[in-house]
């Protein structure tokens, strides 16, 4: 039995619909978001996790490989795009990628995870070529590619429908697709922060799509800009709507928003979220997502310091390794840019939790002295 004091009475209704089980509707989201009872909330969401997941934390050992960062959107919220004659962008050749994938190959990466801006002039045929270099070069690793802005873009270049591309991506290699460019649904909102980007029906469309096709994703959500505690609950509440429907949904991820170097920073004096703003969201998306089998703490967006903490609040998952992450730091993220798996297993075992490496489906690694392998 659980021992809970709350000091926000508002919350008695929704704990009890936690210990009892039940799920949590789209206003006892936003009562959660209105409320700083920080604790009561965190503590609810590790009874859940625990329940889930016990002691267990997952973590991979990947790479992030951004092909490009020239992009035709100008979405205020990002500092990592460019215009194609802009200082600063670059768009690799076929064999740079490949390169690029392999460097400090020491860990034995099992994931690359590849995303990238929407370039005006590269050819839908380079990306299907990447898929399948980096297939026939790394055949163990699992490539999780392209958001579904990247997907959408690519269907109306190439006038071929988001099945159809899903389709040439996942005879080339696909593994699964990234949950990036969701940002927050709200259309008044996506028309300030995104205003390029496709909007939630197509978001939802492609990721619908892909698990129709098998493909597993990963969902996301970017706070702490204009969104309100509505456009929030109102967010997870579609994505846990298609979780219903599809069961694609690997893992959920809140992203804060950093500020630096994007044009929605120079709006008003934007700070970065704080520790405090970061563990809510993580707590109440464990809350919210009761059809979500994973929550991530991505220690590149919250520290190190406070996924470690996360990881008390409802978060069972660390992401990776990442080696080399441009979209944050670009954004004025000070955190790494690569850990090592043994600083992550150091943090994990640290907080008294058993760390699991995984691969990106979420099975078992067994790694020997010599070799890396899958638990299928
Ligand atoms: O969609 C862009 C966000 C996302 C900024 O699927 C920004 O496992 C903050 O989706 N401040 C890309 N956020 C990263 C992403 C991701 C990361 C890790 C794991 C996974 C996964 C996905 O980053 C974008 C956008 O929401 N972003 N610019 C910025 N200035």
């Amino acid at each position: 039995m659980l021992n809970l004091r709350l000091e926000d009475a508002n919350l008695q209704p929704i704990a009890n619909k936690v210990l009892a089980g039940e799920r949590l509707d789209l206003d006892d989201g936003v009562a959660l978001y209105n409320s700083n009872d920080l604790l009561a909330i965190g503590y609810l969401a590790h009874h859940v996790r625990e329940k889930l997941h016990g002691k267990r934390t997952y973590f991979n050992v990947n790479r992030h490989i951004n092909p490009t960062n020239v992009c035709v959107a100008s979405c205020k919220l990002c500092a990592f795009g460019r215009k194609p004659d802009a200082p600063g962008a670059y768009t690799m050749a076929l064999e740079e990628a490949f390169r690029t994938a392999g460097e400090n190959w020491t860990e034995a990466v099992t994931e690359f995870h590849i995303v990238g801006g929407l370039h005006p002039d590269l050819p839908f045929q380079y990306y299907v070529d990447l898929l399948r270099g980096l297939k026939e070069r790394f055949p163990s690793v699992h490539l999780k590619a392209f958001t579904a802005v990247e997907i959408a873009y690519y269907a109306h270049i190439t006038r071929m429908t988001v099945k159809e591309i899903l389709e040439r991506f996942k005879e080339a290699g696909l593994g699964s697709l990234p949950g990036g460019g969701a940002e927050i649904f709200a259309p008044v909102v996506r028309r300030v922060i995104c205003d390029h980007k496709i909007g939630a029906h197509m978001w939802l469309k492609v990721h619908r799509t892909a698990h129709q096709l098998g493909l597993h994703s990963t969902a996301t959500m970017l706070y702490g800009h204009i969104e309100s505690s509505e456009d929030r609950a109102d967010h997870l509440v579609q994505l846990r709507k298609l979780q219903d429907e599809t069961n694609g949904f690997q893992t959920f991820i809140p992203l804060a928003f950093h500020p630096a170097n994007t044009e929605l920073g120079k709006l008003v004096e934007w700070d970065e979220t704080s520790g405090f703003m970061d563990l809510k969201n993580i707590a109440i998306s464990r809350l919210m997502l009761d059809n979500f089998p994973h929550i991530k703490a991505y220690w590149i967006m919250m520290s190190p310091r406070v996924a470690q903490i996360a990881l008390r609040f409802g978060a069972d998952d660390l992401d990776g390794t990442v080696a080399e992450e441009k979209i944050y730091h670009d954004a004025g993220a000070k955190t790494p840019q690569v850990m090592t798996r043994q600083q992550i297993v150091r943090l994990i075992k640290e907080a008294g939790f058993e760390p699991f490496e995984r691969d990106t489906l979420y099975r078992p690694v067994v790694r020997t002295e010599t070799s890396v392998s899958v638990q299928v």
